[in-house]
């Protein structure tokens, strides 16, 4: 098992977690994202998408997170990351949809404007242009100019926090009726959220989600997880953020 990914990247935590609960061995081959490896010819070769993580596995390339977590949790399947109840399975594969469609691109520009811009200070504008034109998502390359250089800005950051509220509040609603995002069992559906857990804690976002004892009771025992250890970024990888002193 080879994983392509980057230390302090929430996509790849996402599945080094399920990796993990699983205990399955890999090796890694880290991507640089900040030095724009993951843009290289080489790489755009196995990941079309430009994007961090990808995997091979006998003789297989895997991307997309939560199609690589669902064909590991195939592939390895103890222990089990689905419900076997088709219903807590269809709510699993909703709310993995809802991190990979709504809560990734929520985060996004507050993680730009509160970490990435930090990491990418010794670039100048024109070096970062140059960086991303071979970026196979021009939207994608248009956030590292428009969130990451200049000063940081704040209605951007207050835009993140407005829609993440909205998430949050969702999330409420849900973890209120039932102990994990499927129903009653612990499945993929934490495992991609644990990598959200971790960055909004590092945005020093909190006071979100502090009329919310549902949402922070669940943020507790995901990250009291044994695999979360294993999963998470070393410190050393992790891109300076609101409360890394400066
Ligand atoms: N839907 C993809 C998204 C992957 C993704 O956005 N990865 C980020 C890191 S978390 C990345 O590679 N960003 C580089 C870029 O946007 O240029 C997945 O879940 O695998």
């Amino acid at each position: 098992m080879r994983l392509y990914h980057d230390w302090d990247s929430v996509c790849s935590f996402k599945v080094r977690m399920c990796l993990a609960e699983k205990s399955i061995p890999w090796e890694g081959k880290r991507v640089d994202l900040i030095r724009f490896e993951h843009l290289q010819p080489g790489y755009l070769e196995l990941n079309p998408n430009g994007v961090v993580p990808t995997i091979e596995h006998e003789g297989r390339v895997v991307v997309e997170s939560s199609i690589i977590n669902e064909y590991l949790d195939e592939v390895f399947p103890v222990p089990r990351l689905t419900p076997d109840d088709p219903g807590e399975r269809a709510a699993m594969r909703i709310w993995v949809k809802y991190q990979d469609d709504v809560l990734y691109h929520a985060q996004r520009p507050a993680t730009f404007q509160l970490m990435v811009k930090r990491m990418l200070a010794r670039l100048t504008r024109d070096e970062i242009e140059e960086m991303v034109a071979a970026h196979p998502q021009p939207q994608r390359a248009r956030h590292f100019l428009d969130w990451a250089t200049g000063p940081v800005d704040p209605t951007v950051i207050d835009e993140a926090k407005g829609k993440l509220a909205g998430i949050l509040a969702r999330l409420e609603r849900r973890l209120a009726a039932a102990p994990w995002l499927a129903g009653m069992s612990y499945s993929l559906a934490e495992c991609a959220y644990a990598p959200f857990i971790d960055r909004l804690r590092r945005l020093a976002f909190e006071a979100l989600w502090d009329d919310k004892p549902h949402v922070a009771a669940w943020m507790d025992r995901v990250m009291a997880r044994p695999a979360i250890a294993r999963a998470i970024s070393p410190v050393e990888f992790e891109m300076p953020g609101p409360k890394t002193p400066a």
